[in-house]
């Protein structure tokens, strides 16, 4: 079993598969703090852990075609300025329980919590492919693809890229994370090194990064080439063409209820509720407002921003937890309850699923919606 080696995990997280393992943070726990404590965070893993040797472990740093290239230790990587960026991460396939009610798509049943924010300490991407030598004025050069330590039965390990721009902007802040909030990066979250890429979607945030190439192309994993991408409503598993979309990076605004749950009994004190939630943007934007309606958007309340680092979009890489106090009408026996956030660009969420859901369930970013029952 190439999964008994994996690590022990937390009993809060909930699991939406064992092998590989795949689970959220319980979304009222999510909320209690702006910093997710590690091993609370939660885990996306296509394959199995990989046992690394911080001792004996290299990090390869090429472009592809020339001869010279580095090898780091990871004593070599620590004696680099060290950069500390706080950074929400986040799955493409976040709330994709959502949007399965409209029509099934292939996924794993992620609930709202397929994320998590964390102070990453490490070096800029950017000083390391300097000292390799490469341009970011280059024409060639496109990308920076980025290969896991692990891999599937067939050798085949985790890979996925972004645009070279991105790596080499000084205000991408992407980094080779070697700690989070304060620690080792635990195994489960890339141990001993991981890029951090904020702003964009968790699949190009590469946990236990083992090779570097820069290049005219893409990664031609599985996950940048066939997984991972946006399609119509109307694509179905018959019609899809993976060439025709491109690779998630930026995520659009999202937002959350975590508190309370679907479905639970919650107290009117003083004629109010309190709800609480998250709300983020990708591509370094920042939550502007939240919404909250109790009454299918007849009113609109705006919702506090409790918490909110106080970077400037276009490097605002953190989520914003808010919360709300909704008048409830005496007698009222159950309300639906729905969010939604504007970012700094004024983009806002869709209203519902039936018009952005697509076969692979990401993206799923509609209003959220949930029935609670008042005591
Ligand atoms: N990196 C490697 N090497 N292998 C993986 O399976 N999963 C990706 C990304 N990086 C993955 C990876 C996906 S899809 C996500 S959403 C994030 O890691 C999850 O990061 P986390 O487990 O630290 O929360
Ligand atoms: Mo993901």
């Amino acid at each position: 079993d190439p999964y008994s080696t994996d690590p022990q995990r937390h009993a809060a997280l909930k699991p939406a598969s064992v092998k590989p393992f795949n689970a959220e943070t319980p979304p009222f726990l999510l909320v209690e703090q702006f910093i997710t404590p590690n091993e609370l965070f939660y885990v996306r893993n296509h394959l199995p852990v990989p046992q690394v040797d911080p001792e004996t472990y290299e990090l390869e740093v090429e472009v592809e075609g020339r001869k010279k290239c580095l090898v780091l230790t990871l004593d070599e990587i620590k004696k680099l300025p060290r950069h500390t960026i706080t950074a929400t991460i986040m799955c493409a396939g976040n709330r994709r329980s959502e949007m399965v009610k409209v029509k099934p798509v292939k996924g794993l049943n992620w609930g709202a919590a397929a994320v998590g924010t964390a102070t990453w300490t490490g070096v800029r991407l950017r000083d390391v492919l300097i000292k390799l030598g490469v341009d970011e004025d280059d024409k060639k050069l496109k990308h920076v693809q980025f290969e896991g330590l692990d891999f599937d039965p067939t050798g085949k390990t985790y890979g996925a890229s972004v645009p070279l721009w991105k790596a080499m902007s000084k205000r991408g802040d992407v980094i080779l994370a070697y700690e989070m909030n304060g620690e080792a990066i635990p195994r489960d979250h890339g141990f001993p090194i991981r890029v951090i890429v904020p702003g964009v979607v968790g699949a190009r945030n590469v946990k236990w990064l083992g090779r570097i190439v820069v290049s005219e192309n893409e990664s031609d994993s599985h996950w940048q080439q066939n997984d991972y991408k946006g399609f119509s409503p109307s694509t179905d598993w018959d019609t899809v063409d993976f060439t025709k979309s491109p690779a998630i990076q930026e995520l659009p605004v999202i937002s959350a209820i975590c508190k309370p749950s679907e479905g639970e009994k919650v107290k009117v004190e003083d004629g109010h509720i309190v709800v609480k939630g998250y709300a983020w943007s990708g591509g370094g934007q920042k939550i502007a407002r939240v919404d909250v309606t109790a009454d299918g958007g007849s009113t609109w309340f705006v919702a506090n921003l409790d918490h909110q680092d106080s970077a400037e979009p276009p490097q605002h890489w953190s989520w914003t937890l808010w919360s709300a106090r909704i008048p409830i009408p005496s007698g009222t026996k159950q309300v639906e309850l729905w969010a939604k956030a504007v970012d700094s660009c004024y983009n806002t969420q869709p209203e519902t699923f039936k018009n952005i859901w697509n076969l692979r369930g990401v993206l799923s970013n509609a209003y959220h919606r949930i029935k609670i029952k008042l005591v």
